[in-house]
């Protein structure tokens, strides 16, 4: 018996092997025999060129049907995914390929060079490219008929093979890759796709990127587990999603995105008549926002909550009241609890405490971090988020903040403490803080408040395009202002509460 995540989802392939998982928004088809075909091309090459159960494949590739196939066939071949935004500059990538070693590096055409400079640094054996289409070398290498395509396997693997690696930043230090098994994926798409109650009727809307845990897994895992199919769209375009939206029977977004679909006036009660649900996460998504849905298209968005090293932890109910600004109860098999300052004593009902997490989701733990690892766990096996909540006396659980300084901005983490190392460098800079604040799109975006030697040769412009240079382009505040000192409590510390208040205002409408 394999615990393999792939396996798992061959088992619910539909019947009928012509069915689409997924069809494009330019006409293109991939049928689920075509998934399984593709897999075993890819996996059976991977092998064929030395590559071995549990290394790592990193991907740094446009949203494709070739994108996610690539996924399955690491599933399949037992190989650790490793998808990187396409937002990283040459030192984000950097960063990661040095840390996880991979054995192959798939990059777009047009960072080729770049890449491959990368590859060389850190001993990484192999570079192939994949455009926007899923063209490239890694398509004219992998899709000639090996001779083993045909019989390929589906690799055995246990409950704690590693499936993919995805890395989040810290509030300290670098980023850390997140280990996540076979059965933490496994695990959490079976609950998702049985409480959303998905079935192979299902048409889900997919716009979402796809190197994060809520396009690749919550999306592509509840429609792969039940044999559903997806409309597949390269990014969140308005116009696209509303063109789709009719052949749609669910759709998942982050919040920017319901705002967004909210702004339009063609989204309406006939729009979305036919639609079965809506799911919103990855960041806060305001009651207000919740309740213009309701009253604009008659549906309830189910709001979930979760994480990259947890999955998803909790959700609204399906069937019952779905209550805007809380993010539900536990899925199934999934245990929660708010505790107090010993990090151990659960609080009473509607106490304010730091929320933890236990159950088969949770990931083995960060790539050779053992001590980090070992941090982020209570002795009893609890895993820490760093979200502060609350339950209440319905169970309904509430997120009320974050333990954690991060910035959420439409969906997209963002470590402040990054960014100000970045600003600190420039000559010139003193020091700098960075700070979150309300925005009508981005829900939160990242100020940064500069402390500069009086010198006079520093300006906004400046800063920004030195990030910019430095960084990926979201992670960069949309705002910079000069403060001659910046405010300290007693203990020396930047008290960034107040810098927020005092930019709260600079964006609302
Ligand atoms: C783009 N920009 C952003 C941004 N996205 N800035 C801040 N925050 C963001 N999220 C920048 C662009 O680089 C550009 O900069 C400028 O803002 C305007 O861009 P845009 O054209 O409006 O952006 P767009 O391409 O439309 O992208 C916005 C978006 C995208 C909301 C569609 O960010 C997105 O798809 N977000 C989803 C993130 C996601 O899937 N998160 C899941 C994490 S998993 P400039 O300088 O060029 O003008 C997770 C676990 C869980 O958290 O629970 O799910
Ligand atoms: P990431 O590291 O990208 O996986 O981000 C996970 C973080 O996103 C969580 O720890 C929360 O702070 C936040 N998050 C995810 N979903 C929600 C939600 N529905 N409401 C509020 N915050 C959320």
């Amino acid at each position: 018996m394999t615990d393999s995540l792939y396996a798992k989802i061959y088992g619910h392939f539909p019947a009928n092997g012509d069915k689409p998982l997924l069809e494009t928004n330019d006409g293109r088809v991939i049928t689920y025999t075509e998934v399984h075909e593709i897999t075993g091309r890819w996996m059976s090459y991977l092998t064929d060129i030395g590559v071995k159960k549990g290394d790592r494949v990193a991907v740094q590739v446009e949203k494709s049907p070739e994108s996610l196939l690539l996924y399955l066939a690491c599933l399949r071949g037992g190989f650790v995914f490793l998808p990187m935004n396409t937002a990283y500059l040459d030192d984000e990538i950097d960063f990661l390929v040095g840390n996880a070693e991979p054995a192959v590096l798939i990059c777009r055409p047009a960072d080729e060079e770049r890449r491959r400079a990368i590859a060389e640094r850190h001993g990484v054996a192999h570079v192939f490219t994949m455009d926007a289409s899923g063209q490239g070398s890694w398509e004219v290498a992998a899709s000639t008929d090996s001779h083993r395509a045909a019989a390929a396997p589906i690799v055995a693997c246990g409950p704690d093979d590693l499936a993919a690696m995805l890395y989040t930043s810290g509030t300290t230090g670098k980023p850390k890759g997140a280990m996540l098994t076979h059965r933490n994926l496994a695990s959490n798409a079976k609950a998702l796709a049985e409480t959303w109650r998905f079935t192979e009727n299902d048409v889900l809307l997919h716009a979402l990127p796809v190197f994060h845990a809520h396009g690749l897994f919550v999306a592509c895992h509840c429609v792969l587990m039940t044999g559903a199919t997806m409309i597949w769209l390269p990014k969140f375009d308005l116009d696209a999603v509303m063109a789709a939206l009719p052949r749609a029977t669910v759709f998942m977004g982050v919040p920017t995105f319901y705002t967004r679909l909210l702004s339009d006036a063609r989204f309406d009660r006939a729009a979305t008549a036919h639609m079965r649900l809506f799911t919103s996460g990855s960041a806060p998504l305001l009651a207000e926002t919740h309740r213009a849905f309701s009253e604009r298209t008659g549906h309830a968005i189910l709001e979930r909550y979760g994480m990259t090293e947890t999955g998803m932890n909790t959700g609204n109910p399906y069937d019952a009241e779905r209550r805007p600004g809380t993010v539900g109860m536990p899925f199934p098999g999934i245990e929660i609890r708010v505790v107090g300052e010993d990090d151990v004593t659960a609080l009473p009902t509607a106490g304010v405490g730091a929320i933890q997490v236990r159950g088969p989701n949770v990931m083995k733990g960060y790539w050779r971090l053992p001590e980090k690892t070992a941090e982020e766990f209570t002795a009893d096996g609890w895993f820490k988020t760093g979200d502060v909540g609350m339950i209440d006396d319905r169970g309904y659980l509430h997120i009320v903040g974050r333990a954690k300084d991060l910035i959420i901005s439409g969906g997209y983490n963002v470590y402040p403490k990054e960014i100000e190392g970045v600003i600190d460098d420039l000559p010139g800079v003193v020091e700098s803080a960075v700070v979150g604040v309300p925005h009508p799109d981005f829900g939160e975006v990242g100020v940064a408040i500069v402390k500069s030697d009086g010198q006079g040769h520093l300006d906004e412009d400046q800063i920004l395009a030195h990030l910019k240079a430095h960084m990926a382009n979201y992670k960069v505040p949309k705002r910079v202002f000069f403060e001659e000192d910046l405010p300290r409590n007693t203990m020396g510390k930047v008290q960034k509460n107040l810098l927020r208040d005092r930019y709260k205002d600079l964006f609302s409408a």
